[in-house]
């Protein structure tokens, strides 16, 4: 051990000594759930003081020691295990009999980003990246219909799923929204969202949106000979609600693969997730995280990352989670960050910041592993079988402030096309209007697979063109 973190480790006093184990034989022994936070105290502690304060308010302990404890209370403390003090970093190991059985992500939250983001002791506290072994990872449902699936229905493979955000935001009437979604689909898209403050609002009442969008989606696959999917918000005010509106969708007549569900999952929170994730297994759980920013930004010295929210998302049952547009959009966010968390969301195994994450158990054989890693890299439909053990992917959306222009400077950053774009104003503030703004995006694309410049392609795509003058002005 290195003679600076023994020095820390004669300051502890014989609470925190009991948080503390920087010889731990092998964190990665399936009964701990591994985390890295970067950690800068507060309070006059050391940042090995700090760390264990840490480990204990966010597992077993509070401020003092306490009486009531037994030697298998203990055996719950989070482990402080690895220290960087030039990176000012902390490795916490959880044994994850702490959390809920039964696959709880609200509990594992309130645990590890829970009181400790408030403490005195720390004046930054971000958990960076999270490591759950394979043994945990068979206790949580992961997602059940996936961005596959949805291209099946589809049938869109190679290339994103191109989709809408209806704009303006709020302020439509039911009617008005389903027209703007029809002009969207009939220019050629595939996927129209609601935004993600949609409920039942008096000018827009919910089972009008829900008839309208109907007859749109009815029309629109008459006149493309396309199949179109909608993404509706059921975030509410309570559960029965969520589900109210879930089932007067499905009962509104739309054929299953047409719509999806979005739920406000942070400011919903988990247990609206998990809730649809477990009602409807057959259905695209799209997990919109307004509000992640109070938690993910980086300026903010106190929260967890957007890998880590993302990584939740998976193990939760997400079938798709905004993981940001790297840079390219309009709202905050870093390229490096962002691709790691869509990747890390897409693949069976992905490096994080600090841990390399394999979604699912090592298989017994040998030859099973082999047709793993092969079907993993063929993106085909993996894991469906339950023996393999594994958690199938969640997939990537990436929306905000977007539009045809910049389609392939974003493909070119996360280096692949599975994923689902959803571009409002880049498309309804195309100087044709939404139709000509949807044929300009499916022109982009087309550009895009035929690796053909679209400056080159709009010379004869005038919706293209009329993007890329309007567009790269702004
Ligand atoms: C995009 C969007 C999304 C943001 C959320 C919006 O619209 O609908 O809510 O993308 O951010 O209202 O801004 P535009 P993120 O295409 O008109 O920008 O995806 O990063 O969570
Ligand atoms: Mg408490
Ligand atoms: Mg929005």
């Amino acid at each position: 051990m290195l003679e600076k973190h023994q020095l820390l480790i004669k300051t502890l006093n014989e609470k925190q000594k009991a948080y503390l184990n920087l010889n731990l034989p092998n964190p990665r022994n399936g009964e701990y759930l591994l985390t890295v936070f970067h950690l800068i105290p507060g309070e006059k502690l050391n940042i090995l003081q700090a760390a264990a304060e840490v480990a204990a308010e966010s597992s077993t302990g509070t401020n003092f020691k306490v009486d009531t404890e037994t030697p298998f209370s203990r055996e719950m403390n989070a482990l402080v295990y690895q220290l960087d003090l030039k990176r000012e970093l902390v490795w916490i190991a959880y044994p994850w009999r702490l959390f809920d059985r039964g696959g709880n992500i609200q509990n594992i939250f309130t645990y590890i980003v829970g009181n400790v983001l408030g403490m005195k002791q720390v004046n930054a506290l971000k958990l960076l990246d999270v490591w759950f072994p394979p043994a945990m990872l068979e206790q949580y449902d992961g997602p059940s219909y996936t961005i596959d699936d949805m291209r099946k229905y589809l049938d869109v493979y190679d290339r994103p799923i191109l989709g809408t955000i209806v704009k303006p935001k709020m302020g439509l009437t039911s009617s008005e929204y389903a027209e703007v979604a029809y002009d969207f689909w009939a220019g050629g898209g595939d996927f129209v969202k609601n935004d993600e403050p949609q409920a039942n609002q008096d000018f827009c009442p919910y089972d009008k949106m829900v008839k309208y969008v109907k007859e749109a989606m009815d029309k629109a696959v008459k006149d493309t000979g396309k199949k179109k999917v909608h993404s509706f918000n059921v975030s509410a005010a309570d559960f029965d609600t969520m589900v109210e509106r879930c089932e007067m969708i499905i009962n509104a007549g739309f054929e299953p693969g047409s719509y999806a569900f979005l739920i406000d999952g942070i400011t919903a929170g988990w247990m609206a997730v998990q809730t649809l994730r477990r009602k409807y297994p057959d259905v695209f759980i799209h997990f919109h995280r307004a509000a992640h920013g109070a938690f993910t930004r980086v300026e903010n010295p106190l929260g967890f990352s957007v890998l880590v929210l993302s990584k939740f998302a998976r193990l939760a049952g997400a079938s798709g989670i905004h993981t940001g547009t790297a840079g390219v959009g309009k709202m905050s966010g870093n390229p490096e960050e962002d691709v790691v968390a869509a990747h890390n969301i897409q693949y069976f195994t992905a490096k994080g910041h600090f841990f390399e994450q394999s979604w699912g158990k090592i298989p017994e054989k040998d030859e099973d592993a082999i047709k793993l890693v092969h079907e993993d890299l063929t993106h085909l439909l993996i894991l469906e079988d339950d023996s393999w053990r594994g958690m199938k992917k969640c997939c990537p959306i990436i929306s905000g402030g977007l539009n045809p222009v910049l389609l392939k400077p974003f493909i070119d950053i996360m280096n692949n096309t599975n994923f689902i774009t959803t571009m409002g104003a880049g498309v309804h503030a195309h100087p044709g209007g939404t139709k000509a703004g949807a044929k300009a995006l499916v022109q982009a694309c087309e550009a895009y697979k035929k690796g053909i410049d679209i400056e080159k392609y709009s010379k004869k795509h005038s919706e293209l063109a009329d993007a890329i003058k309007f567009f790269s002005k702004k």
